[in-house]
């Protein structure tokens, strides 16, 4: 399956997991590196829809927040726009869950004990994120069509606290 076929299927879609199209030997070669404090967790995803893998990844540190970095169609990214998060976020997950056709992130803030939804407005920018607090530590995120239903539903691990189910809508 091609990433734009996949992008542009209905069906829910998780930029996780994918299949190389052709050849490499599994063996890698450094290339360029991007400035950013304490960067933790790291996901991709075409998010404005250009075709191209945009680089999502956490600041950990102040400034604290899930920064965006979009592919500038070669494969070398452009500056990154920060969303700010309350406490440090530890894991990050892409899939379109509000069903429109883009990309939207979740969150997990171990700092402050929630996970983040932010929805894509359809250009790769975000407005401010729905919020929803678990017990302890958010430590992980994933996203998977758990009851079937077509949508993507949200797993949180939650530390000592256990792993949370949250139903999309
Ligand atoms: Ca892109
Ligand atoms: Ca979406
Ligand atoms: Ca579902």
């Amino acid at each position: 399956m091609t990433l734009t076929a996949e992008l542009g299927a209905a069906a829910p879609t998780v930029a996780r997991y994918r299949t190389a199209v052709a050849g490499g030997s599994g063996t890698f070669e450094f290339n360029s590196r991007y400035d950013a404090l304490w960067s933790w967790s790291v996901a991709l995803g075409d998010l404005n829809g250009d075709g191209a893998l945009d680089v999502v990844y956490l600041q950990h540190v102040t400034p604290r927040g899930v920064a965006v970095r979009f592919n500038q169609g070669d494969g070398t990214l452009g500056d990154a726009n920060l969303y700010g998060t309350s406490g440090a976020s530890v894991d990050v997950a892409l899939g379109d869950l509000d069903g429109d056709g883009d990309l939207d992130l979740a969150v997990a803030v171990g700092g402050g004990s929630e996970v983040l939804v932010l929805r894509n407005e359809g250009d790769g920018t975000f407005d401010d994120p729905d919020v929803y607090p678990v017990e302890g530590m958010a430590t992980g995120v994933a996203l998977g069509d758990m009851d079937g239903d077509g949508d993507l539903d949200l797993v949180v691990a939650g530390g000592d606290f256990g792993t949370y189910v949250f139903r999309n809508k």
